[in-house]
């Protein structure tokens, strides 16, 4: 009974299972039951004999059901384990990180340019005086250079500034020249009554920059200029200064770089010309620097002013300046950084 008993349990798999085995072997309508039971009946010599080899095959069985029930339930606890188990190589569920706006991106490198040579960042206020945005730059009341500009005016004194130029005048006016040289550049948002399509917004951005010593020369400038070329567009860039008009800058011209597609063969990007325009610079208007109390005796500058949305569309061949602006996370989720 022992022996056969015992094989079956060991191969019993279920817990429920076990339990009516032990009911039917140890219960009280069990065989071992029923022996002592009958133990009354039997030889007096005969009962412990029998009793001892009663009880010695309960507690056989009683240990093997006691380690089948052990086993099972430890095996139940494993396969409860190994379905929870968690898999540490699993990828985790991944952050929405933003991005840093690809205009932001261009402003910042090319004010790491700009800080690497010494200039200071400078801010102005985008809801900007008359005076600043046009009659300190050398743009009086009813000048004809005023159209080039079509404003967005809040009232008669102020207005959308319409270019990053205002600033040159407030750092101009508060520089103290006993204390060094002014080598500045001032990024931030400009407004226009441009009609938006694929090259103009209403609201784009512009990096102004303006330096002014003593003996500045076009030479300094175009040097300058260069550099930042080279260093946005790639280090085979050429550039090139042609005549141009601004009111505050005299001689003014505007500056073009050699095609990047085609390096100045010609192709479809340049129009078949070899050459790109990228700003507008010139040496600063000495009525700019005197509006400012400036000695133009002494000190003379450069000044320039480029569009960060023009210089992103044409290091990333982006050929519609309405992308910036429309927030769609397709097109802005490319322009992801390293890191
Ligand atoms: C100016 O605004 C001058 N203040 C720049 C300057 C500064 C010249 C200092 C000399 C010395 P302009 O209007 O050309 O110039 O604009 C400068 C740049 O802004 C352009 O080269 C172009 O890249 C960008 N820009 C002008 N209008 C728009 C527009 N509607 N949308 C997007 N970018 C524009």
């Amino acid at each position: 009974l022992s022996k056969r008993s015992h094989d079956r349990i060991q191969e019993i798999t279920d817990l429920k299972e076990l339990n009516d085995i032990r009911v039917s072997l140890l219960g009280k309508k069990g065989p071992i039951t029923e022996i002592l039971r009958g133990m009354k009946d039997l030889d007096k010599t005969e009962r412990p004999k029998v009793g001892a080899f009663a009880n010695k095959v309960r507690d056989q069985l009683t240990e093997s059901l006691q380690s089948r029930k052990e086993a099972l339930e430890t095996a139940v606890i494993e396969q409860q384990l190994a379905s929870e188990k968690i898999d540490v190589t699993l990828p985790g569920n991944q952050d929405q990180r933003g991005v840093s706006h690809v205009i932001v991106q261009m402003m910042d490198d090319l004010e790491d340019f700009f800080m690497g040579m010494g200039y200071q960042v400078v801010s102005g206020p985008e809801v900007e005086e008359d005076h600043y945005n046009f009659e300190m730059m050398n743009i009086p009341a009813n000048h004809p250079a005023r159209d080039m500009q079509d404003t967005f005016y809040i009232n008669n004194e102020l207005l959308m500034r319409t270019h990053t130029s205002p600033v040159q005048a407030r750092t101009l006016e508060k520089h103290d020249f006993s204390q060094g040289p002014l080598k500045m550049i001032s990024p931030g948002r400009v407004y226009r009554r441009d009609t938006d399509d694929a090259t103009h917004s209403h609201q784009f951005h512009q990096l102004e920059g303006l330096v002014v010593d003593k003996h500045i020369t076009m030479a300094d400038l175009k040097g300058t200029l260069l550099a930042l070329s080279k260093h946005v567009f790639g280090q085979d860039r050429e550039i090139r200064l042609r005549p141009s008009y601004f009111p505050f800058t005299e001689p003014s011209v505007e500056v073009d770089v050699t095609c990047f597609r085609c390096g100045g063969k010609g192709c479809a990007v340049c129009k078949y010309t070899g050459w790109i325009e990228v700003l507008g610079a010139g040496m600063v208007h000495p009525n700019v620097l005197r509006n400012a109390g400036v000695d133009t005796d002494v000190y003379g500058g450069f000044a320039f002013g480029l569009g960060p949305d023009r210089f992103a569309m044409l290091k990333y061949g982006i050929d519609d300046i309405r992308s910036f602006y429309q927030n769609d996370l397709r097109f802005l989720n490319q322009f992801k950084q390293e890191g």
